[in-house]
């Protein structure tokens, strides 16, 4: 039989050995397995006497709880250094200074885009959309723009296929807007006015320090039983004074050409005061909408007669912000789009 002694202190250095705990269940199989050795010890009792047997049996508990109590102890020391060491590897430094909240902003085109809608807006002009993939329909011929018009070449417009192109312009969102008020009332006596601005991206196959391949228009349109240049006059100048916040400005309307207007004007401003008082700078195009573009969406041109006008609008936000080169609206430069957030 082996000595009970022994056993314990084997027990004892086996589990001091073990680094984890799977290695400490083998370890412990050794001693209180089934076949362990204080088991076998234990086995063994049926072979003594009765006399023999309650001393003996008293020792291997003994020795049977030291080991037990070995296991335990071991056992609590891994489980300590495996957290210990998780500790250390997962450090929060709870007094570090914060990273702060970084506060993003606006693009400045739009900046400008939301404030061009909400003064049309405020003056009773709803706000339209429409696709961006347009059919040559919505895009030239419902325009009055010829089939041999330059602005169908190859080489202003981006084309999809046969038939689909990237609108050049947003005046197709206004061509929808008009067929659909037709159908919505056809069945009235008169149609209400339709007073709407189409804001959107456009594309032109032209890449320069001037132009860019994508820019951003806002087209507005109001048709009605009797409405004339005049009040196309009146809603630019006031919409010109209130987006430069200035009155100190003159509005000049001259004389132009559009295949979609007729009459057409070019509309230049100039600032009577400040730092670039006195120069004539274009900022849109405007005209009488032609009877064939009212006579394509379905509207008696005898009846009805509006305007209709169109604003680049990165060329309204380099003016309202002073800023130099289109260019820069569209290398996204942090250092430059921080300044309008
Ligand atoms: C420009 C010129 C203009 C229009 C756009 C328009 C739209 C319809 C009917 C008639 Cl649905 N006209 N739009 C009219 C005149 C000028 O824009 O140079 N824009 C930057």
């Amino acid at each position: 039989m082996q000595n009970l002694e022994q056993i314990l202190s084997a027990a004892q250095s086996d589990f001091a050995a073990c680094a984890n705990i799977a290695d400490l269940e083998q370890a412990k199989a050794k001693y209180l397995g089934k076949s362990g050795a204080l088991t076998e010890q234990l086995k063994g009792l049926g072979k003594l006497s009765a006399e023999e047997r309650p001393t003996a049996g008293a020792a291997i508990n003994v020795v049977k709880q030291g080991v037990e109590q070995a296991l335990q102890a071991r056992r609590d020391a891994i489980l300590d250094a495996e957290q210990a060491q998780k500790l250390a590897s997962e450090t929060l430094d709870v007094t570090l200074p914060g990273r702060g909240r970084k506060q993003g902003g606006l693009h400045p085109v739009t900046r400008t885009l939301a404030r061009i809608e909400h003064l049309f807006h405020s003056i009773g002009f709803e706000v339209a959309e429409g696709p961006e993939i347009e059919t040559d329909f919505y895009n030239f011929t419902a325009l009055n723009i010829p089939d041999d018009h330059p602005a169908r070449a190859m080489h202003d417009t981006f084309y999809v296929d046969d038939q689909h192109v990237l609108r050049t312009h947003t005046s197709p969102i206004q061509v929808r807007y008009m067929q659909a008020h037709v159908a919505r009332h056809q069945q009235l006596e008169t149609m209400p006015d339709v007073r709407i601005i189409a804001p959107g991206r456009v594309y032109r196959v032209d890449s320069d320090a001037t132009h860019s391949p994508m820019f951003h228009q806002v087209e507005g349109l109001w048709i009605g039983e009797a409405v004339s240049f005049a009040d196309l006059k009146g809603v630019i100048a006031d919409f010109l004074k209130n987006f430069f916040e200035t009155d100190d400005m003159q509005v000049r309307f001259r004389p132009s050409f559009f295949p979609f207007t007729e009459p057409s004007a070019e509309i230049d401003l100039a600032f009577t005061s400040g730092p670039r008082q006195g120069k004539w700078l274009e900022v849109a195009g405007c005209g009488m909408v032609h009877p064939n573009v009212l006579g394509h969406v379905g509207i008696d041109s005898e009846k009805y007669i509006g305007f209709a006008f169109g604003f680049g609008v990165e060329r309204l936000a380099m003016l309202r912000y002073g800023v130099s080169d289109l260019r820069l609206f569209f290398e996204n430069d942090l250092r430059f789009l921080k300044q309008f957030a």
